[in-house]
């Protein structure tokens, strides 16, 4: 099981995993804690004001629990027991007192992803991976290369992006994982989320690129890394993860490292594992606390390790070149708590420190690297237009400061915070993502109406600053916005004042917008999308009802007029 040599030789780099100690045996076989569950599905109802008004309280089916009323809507929220919500908002609509019903489609966004293991990975909840994921999940135009033993592309959740890689050892094209540890270091970034299935990771969509380095025993030599670094970015990536490090502040791998660096690739390394006495021998060191390269080379952001309850992990190394700190685990020769380890993708046809078949929990600042890689893939995925150095500000100036006040040797600037990072990527100009709220107040969903139909709603994208950041709002008649030309110019940039009491920002206050629409009598359905300015994202809601036409004398032809012509 030894993952890393007992002794550092000369003009070599290692693993930064923290030698397994060999320990009681590992009881996590059993039933992990469920993911956290959400609690379950709601309606939203509205009553009529006359329903209200008789006195009688309206009484909804046995199966809703009230849950709360938002205030300044009057609009109330229910719980629905049997998670059965189409049946629930039909029956609802159904009800003459029900002004209208619809399911809360706010709490299904901010559902968790479905996958099993989720409960476990204390890592992506501690640095606000799950919100981030409501607002991107990472597309495929970010390729993140793994300097490390390589990747399994078999594995249910890495399968179909990992990208052709190198191994630089045997100057081929065999990157097969014969350690697991690089697949370990894969799956933090980019495990496949919400796909029922093992673990998430951060970015779900980014291509992984194997750059095999290390030989069988998880020995790496100066000369590849350098190597790697060069094949990586010639062959298109942006982001180079190094969870691996020596003693040595190697020429040539400075050298490899700036010229990466100047064609705008991000570096980002294990800050290493010797911070402790009890460990820094069996860790290679031959002093406490060294600085470790390449993560101390200053082009290179150095990735300290945090254990579960945000502290420092007590193996990991501190200096000036520490820029950041990420979940790594506490690690302890008690391996007996998952929580003190992190949990992640494991070559499936290898055996794993416990027994589980494709999954295994490691610990070390190997471990904290990924997640700012993946953080930044995500951020970078989310705006595209963003550049190197935009995309190391936003790890930087986003991160939860700890320790002492401001940057600090011990957590750099802190803990990276994917949330904020994709928040501010999203907020800047080029970005893809877009938390738009498209709101119908009229018509209701299967009313039946005579005359003109006033259509009429709100939309605002709430990342961005400063006004309703839509730009466009259209509507469409009987088709899909894909298929039809657009209705009427419609009105938007109405004052909503309510809106911006619901959304607590003050901003948003011109977010309405209305349209009168000439529907021939029969059923309807009634479509409306906007468009967020700052993302280029589209939102689309639609609605059904019925018109009996317009009560308009019809325009026939007249026989007196045809026959003075
Ligand atoms: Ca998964
Ligand atoms: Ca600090």
């Amino acid at each position: 099981m030894a993952r890393t040599r007992p002794w550092l030789p000369a003009l070599t780099l290692v693993l930064l995993v923290v030698a397994a100690v060999p320990g009681p045996a590992w009881s996590l076989g059993a039933a992990s804690p469920a993911a956290q569950e959400a609690d379950g599905p709601e309606v939203l109802v509205r009553w009529r004001p006359e329903a209200l008004a008789t006195g009688q309280t309206p009484t909804p089916t046995a199966d809703l629990t009230y849950v709360g009323t938002l205030e300044p809507l009057g609009v109330e929220r229910y719980r629905v027991r049997s998670g059965d919500v189409a049946a629930s908002v039909a029956a609802l609509r159904a009800d003459p007192a029900v002004e209208f019903a619809e399911p809360n489609r706010q709490i299904r966004l901010l559902g968790l992803p479905n996958d099993p293991r989720l409960g476990d990975q204390w890592n992506m909840q501690q640095i606000q991976a799950p919100d981030a994921w409501n607002l991107a999940t990472g597309g495929g135009d970010v390729t993140v290369a793994v300097l490390d033993s390589g990747i399994d592309p078999s594995h249910p959740d890495l399968a179909g992006r990992v990208v052709p890689g190198r191994n630089v050892r045997e100057t081929s094209g065999n990157t097969r994982d014969d350690l697991g540890h690089g697949t370990h270091v894969a799956g933090i970034i980019g495990a496949l989320g919400n796909n029922g299935a093992g673990v998430v990771g951060l970015s779900w969509g980014v291509r992984l690129m194997p750059i095999k380095i290390t030989d069988r025993f998880g020995d790496a030599s100066i000369v590849g890394a350098a190597e790697g670094i060069r094949w990586a970015v010639d062959h298109g990536a942006r982001i180079v993860n190094l969870s691996f490090g020596g003693l040595d502040d190697s020429q040539t791998v400075r050298l490899a490292v700036r010229e990466a660096r100047l064609r705008g690739a991000l570096l980002i390394a294990a800050a290493g594992n010797c911070g402790e006495m009890a460990s820094y021998q069996s860790e290679g060191c031959d002093t406490l606390n060294p600085p470790i390269y390449p993560a101390a080379l200053e082009e290179v952001i150095a990735v300290g390790a945090l254990d579960a309850t945000g502290q420092l992990a007590p193996y990991s190394e501190t200096g000036d070149y520490i820029r950041l700190t990420a979940p790594g685990g506490a690690g302890g020769s008690q391996r007996t708590n998952p929580r003190d380890y992190v949990l992640s993708t494991w070559p499936p046809g290898l055996p794993s420190p416990i027994d589980q078949t494709g999954f295994s929990y490691e610990v070390g600042t190997s471990m904290a690297a990924p997640h700012v890689a993946g953080t930044a893939a995500l951020v970078w995925s989310t705006n595209p237009t963003l550049s190197r150095d935009q995309v190391e500000s936003i790890l930087f100036d986003t991160a939860d400061d700890l320790g002492v006040p401001g940057r600090d040797d011990r957590y750099g600037y802190g803990r990276v915070n994917t949330l904020r990072a994709v928040e501010r990527a999203a907020s800047l100009p080029g970005n893809r993502a877009a938390d738009i709220r498209l709101i119908l107040d009229a018509p209701q969903p299967d009313v039946v109406l005579a005359g003109p139909v006033t259509l009429q709603g709100w939309a605002v994208d709430t990342l961005a600053d400063g006004g309703t950041g839509i730009d466009a709002v259209e509507a469409y008649l009987d088709q899909s916005p894909n298929q039809g030309q657009p209705l009427g110019r419609l009105q938007y940039g109405i004052a909503r004042p309510d809106v911006a009491r619901l959304l607590g920002r003050g901003g948003f206050a011109n977010a309405g917008f209305t349209l009168t629409v000439d529907a021939p009598a029969g059923t309807h359905t009634l479509w409306v999308r906007a468009h967020s300015a700052l993302s280029g994202a589209w939102s689309v809601q639609q609605v059904r009802f019925a018109a009996i036409g317009r009560l308009t004398p019809i325009a026939l032809p007249s026989p007196i007029a045809t026959a003075t012509r």
